[in-house]
C-alpha cells in the first residue's frame, strides 16, 4: 500500500478499485435545450460509434465498464451484435432505457393516456424493450414517464394511476427472472400541472406493489429545490427498494449537467448514505449511471471528468470515520459528529485516487491522457458524412 492510501481501509480501496459507473449513449451524442443544438466535430453517427466512445471512457478510468442504451435513439438491426461489439472494446451493454415521450400519440401521455389504442402502443414498447434485453443481456429496464396534465381538470388524476399501474403490472409479468424494472420519477417536465410519477414515493409505492424486481431510479435533477435527496437515499436502501442512480447536476431545474459540478457537496453527502447503507457492497444491485448531456463542453472529456467526480465523491464517503461518528451521535455531540463528516470532505482524495490508477496499470490523470491520446482528432477525421446522432428516433 501506497502512503497516499492513509486513511482509507483495504476494503474501502477494494470498493474503489471495482467501482462501477455506467455511461449513458446519448451523452456522446448531439444534445441541447430547445433554443439550440450545437453540433460538435467527431460526434458519433450511430450506436456503434457511441459505444467506441463509452469504451475509451473506460480505458482511461477503468471503472466505467457499460454503456446504457436507449431505444430507439440506439435501434439496430441486430442487438446480439451490438453487445458483441461492446464486448470487443472491453465494456458490456447496461440498462435498457425506454422511450414513450417522442411519439406524437403521447401528447396526451404513454402508458396513461386516456385512450385505450394509446396505452396499447407504449406498452407494447415497453415488452420491446424487454426483447432487446433479452438479446443484450442487459439486466435493467429504466421506465421514466413523460407522462402527465398541464390544467386542473384536463384527465382525471385517480384514473391514471390505476392505467399505470396496470401497464407496470403487464411489462412485470413479461421480465425475466434476473431482470429488473427501475422505475424513474421526476417533479415535472414536460408535464407542468400534474406528472403522473412526479415524486420517489409515487414510485416506491408501485414498486412495492409490483415486487420484488421492481426499484425506483433516483434520477439527481428531477427534485424540487432543496430537496434532501441523501434523505431519500438513506430511505430507499434501507427499504431495499433502490435500484439506482440517474447521475446530473442541476443549478436549477433538470439541468443535466456533469455531476459533481454544481455542488459537490451534495454529491458526497448522497454517496455517504449510499456507502453507510451498504450500497457500495459488491451484490449490492445499485446501478450507479449518468444521465448527462454535453451541450457546450466536448463529450468524451466531460464524461471522464463526471466519472471522477462520482470516484472523488466515493472515496470522501468511504473516508468518514464510522466509529468516530456513531461515537460522537451516541454522545449527542452536534459538532463532534459534524465534524467527523465535514473531515472527510475537506480530504483532498485526488492523489489517492491517481495513485489506485496507476496501480491498475492506468494513467493517473485520465483527463490529460484522453487530452494526449489523439483519439479525439482520430475520431474527427473518421467521421465525416453521415447525420451525427442526437435525440431523434
Ligand atoms: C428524463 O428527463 C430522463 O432523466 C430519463 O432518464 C430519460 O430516459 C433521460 O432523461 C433521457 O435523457
Ligand atoms: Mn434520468
Amino acid at each position: 500500500m501506497v502512503a497516499s492510501h492513509a486513511g482509507l481501509s483495504a476494503d474501502a480501496l477494494d470498493t474503489l478499485r471495482r467501482q462501477h459507473i455506467e455511461l449513458p449513449s446519448w451523452a456522446f451524442g448531439n444534445s441541447g435545450t430547445r433554443f439550440k443544438v450545437f453540433g460538435q466535430p467527431g460526434v458519433p453517427r450511430d450506436p456503434w460509434e457511441k459505444i467506441a466512445d463509452a469504451a475509451e471512457v473506460h480505458r482511461l478510468t477503468g471503472v466505467a465498464p457499460t454503456v446504457a442504451l436507449h431505444i430507439p435513439w440506439d435501434r439496430v438491426d441486430d442487438y446480439g451484435a451490438l453487445a458483441a461489439h461492446a464486448r470487443d472494446l472491453g465494456i458490456g451493454v447496461g440498462t435498457i432505457n425506454s422511450n414513450v415521450f417522442q411519439d406524437d400519440d403521447y401528447k396526451l401521455g404513454s402508458v396513461t393516456n386516456p385512450e385505450p389504442r394509446v396505452r396499447r402502443k407504449a406498452i407494447d414498447h415497453l415488452l420491446a424493450c424487454v426483447d432487446v434485453m433479452d438479446a443484450t443481456g442487459s439486466r435493467d429496464l429504466k421506465l421514466w414517464f413523460s407522462d402527465g396534465t398541464n390544467y386542473p381538470g384536463q384527465d382525471d388524476l385517480r384514473a391514471r394511476q390505476d392505467r399505470l399501474a396496470e401497464a407496470l403490472r403487464e411489462v412485470y409479468a413479461r421480465l425475466g427472472e434476473h431482470q429488473r424494472i427501475l422505475l424513474e420519477y421526476k417533479l415535472f417536465e414536460p408535464a407542468f400541472y400534474a406528472t403522473d410519477v412526479p415524486d420517489w414515493g409515487t414510485a416506491y409505492a408501485h414498486c412495492l406493489e409490483l415486487g420484488e424486481r421492481a426499484v425506483v431510479c433516483v434520477d439527481t435533477g428531477h427534485h424540487a429545490a432543496h430537496t434532501n435527496i441523501e434523505f431519500i437515499v438513506a430511505f430507499l436502501l434501507r427499504a431495499g427498494k433502490l435500484g439506482a442512480f440517474d447521475f446530473n447536476s442541476r443549478f436549477y431545474a433538470d439541468d443535466d449537467l456533469m455531476v459533481g459540478a454544481a455542488d459537490p457537496f451534495q454529491l458526497f453527502r448522497i454517496m455517504y448514505e449510499v456507502a453507510r447503507g451498504g450500497g457500495l457492497a459488491t451484490d449490492t444491485g445499485v446501478a450507479f449511471m449518468l444521465d448527462q448531456c454535453h451541450n457546450i463542453e466536448p463529450k468524451i472529456a466531460g464524461q471522464i471528468r463526471s466519472v471522477m467526480n462520482v470516484q472523488e465523491a466515493t472515496a470522501k464517503a468511504l473516508l468518514v470515520d464510522a466509529e468516530a461518528l456513531d461515537a460522537a451521535q451516541r454522545a449527542g455531540d452536534v459538532l463532534g459528529a459534524n465534524a467527523v463528516l465535514m473531515d472527510a470532505y475537506n480530504t483532498d482524495v485526488r492523489p489517492m485516487l491517481a495513485g489506485l490508477r496507476e496501480e491498475q496499470g492506468l494513467d493517473p490523470d485520465p483527463m490529460a491522457a484522453h487530452a494526449r491520446s489523439g483519439y479525439l482528432e482520430r475520431v474527427v477525421a473518421e467521421r465525416k458524412g453521415g447525420t451525427q446522432a442526437g435525440w431523434g428516433a
